[in-house]
């Protein structure tokens, strides 16, 4: 089997995270722009890699690479930085970033939502107030009719858990703040958002659209194969409260239509109706596995590389998210992100040796290849992220990226494991 002849082979970013231009041609702030002591090192995301200004050096040296699609989200209060008031300039951002990949042969997929809440919206009570449906609603109309006759991929949300649990259960992520009870609202306004988004696009882009999000997976590898072993992980994988909550809590009314033990109390039949679209594929965010937090045996983290931020290096998580998610939910699964940290430099020799990331390429997407020489659908592989960026709380010390960003001078460099990346790609991932 093998990979499709179609598949996407890209990487993905966010526009707070690499944007810039936070207050240019008509934008608003965002809660992430207000982030201020928040964000380690006293930094901000006002310039991050100004890719605002410099999308089409950036595109170019996606097309050197043989990328065949970009995942992007695109900005809210730069779309409208006003209740009710769309921003031409805005658009035409978008539109150009699009004829810009158009141009290169690079599919565009969008992500409508990663995170950056305008700042407005926020003080008219957030994700917790019922207004923001609306809200959220009228913004994804705009961006479909200005989008979508060129525009197929859509990304209702970013990783729900994370802008849910940490905004506003942990207070640990914009807008900070530690309340559970607006933590349930939120929760239940971002699953009726996701659900009427879903129809509303299906109903209204130009061209047939594809329609999905983005799941921070917690996946929890198998300590067995046999069929207790693999039940076993796939009940940890989904309904574990770990970290930043489990996949069932937002997966399954999204996609099938039941509430999960945490909702069962919050979510009415008439919500899951709403809730559960149908959606054409799930993206999943992978990083690594959820093993060492639920439970240590037979997992010895101690053996295993890690990255600058502590996580583990375990490529065999990514099979396990793809072929757990597809045998729940039964949707094409698109990997929306995975990568990760180094402290890379760029050498005396004007280039960037970062071994360790060339076989975290190799070790994750052999395991992809593992579910799809089985058959699993798997649409394509997002690298996070195209570009070293602004890591959120984090600031610029976490470089994620395949291409290095000096951002002091702007400068980029491709790093090595990027033309690693980019043989992989040219032999459709059968040369790894
Ligand atoms: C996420 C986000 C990205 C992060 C990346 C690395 O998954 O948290 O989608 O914005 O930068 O995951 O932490």
């Amino acid at each position: 089997m093998s990979f499709s002849k179609d598949f996407l082979w890209g990487a993905a970013s966010a526009a707070a995270q690499v944007e810039g231009a936070w207050n240019e041609d008509g934008k608003c702030p965002s809660i992430w722009d207000a982030a201020g002591d928040h964000i380690q090192g006293g930094q901000d995301c006002h310039r991050a890699c100004d890719h605002y200004h410099r999308y089409k050096e950036d595109v170019a040296l996606m097309k050197e690479l043989g990328l065949k699609s970009y995942r992007f989200s695109v900005s809210w209060p730069r779309i409208m930085p006003e209740k009710g008031v769309v921003n031409q300039k805005g658009i035409e951002f978008y539109q150009n970033l699009i004829s810009e990949l158009e141009k290169a042969g690079i599919e565009p997929l969008v992500t409508l939502y990663h995170w950056d809440l305008p700042l407005w919206a926020h003080e008219e009570g957030g994700w917790p107030a019922p207004g923001i449906i609306d809200a959220y609603l009228d913004y994804v109309k705009v961006v479909v009719d200005a989008l979508s006759d060129r525009v197929q991929y859509w990304m209702t949300f970013n990783e729900p858990s994370v802008f849910i649990m940490l905004s506003y259960a942990l207070g640990s992520f914009a807008p900070f703040i530690s309340d559970p009870q607006a933590c349930m609202k939120a929760l239940r306004h971002m699953l009726l958002s996701h659900g009427k988004a879903v129809k509303l696009i299906r109903e209204t882009a130009k061209k047939t659209p594809k329609i999905g999000l983005a799941m921070a997976a917690t996946t929890y590898i198998p300590r067995s194969e046999d069929a207790a072993g693999l039940a076993d992980a796939a009940e940890k994988s989904f309904l574990s409260q770990v970290g930043e909550g489990s996949n069932a809590l937002y997966m399954d009314p999204i996609a099938l239509g039941k509430a999960s033990p945490m909702t069962a109390g919050i979510l009415s039949e008439e919500d899951l109706k709403i809730i559960s679209e149908p959606m054409d594929f799930v993206g999943v965010n992978v990083y690594q596995p959820s093993n060492p937090l639920l439970d240590k045996e037979g997992y010895d983290t101690e053996k295993l590389p890690k990255t600058m931020l502590d996580w583990v290096i375990d490529g065999r998580c990514l099979y396990w998210t793809i072929r757990q998610y597809w045998e729940r939910y039964h949707l094409p699964v698109m990997v929306t992100e995975n990568g990760m940290a180094n402290p890379d430099e760029v050498g005396e020799d004007g280039h960037v040796h970062d071994e360790i990331r060339r076989t975290f390429l190799h070790d994750f997407i052999a395991s992809m290849k593992r579910a799809a020489d089985e058959g699993i659908p798997v649409l394509g592989y997002q690298h996070w992220s195209i570009m070293d960026n602004f890591e959120w709380c984090s600031g610029y010390g976490p470089r994620f990226g395949l291409i290095h960003v000096d951002y002091d001078t702007q400068k980029r460099t491709i790093k090595d494991s990027a033309r690693y990346y980019a043989r992989i790609i040219e032999s459709n991932g059968e040369k790894l």
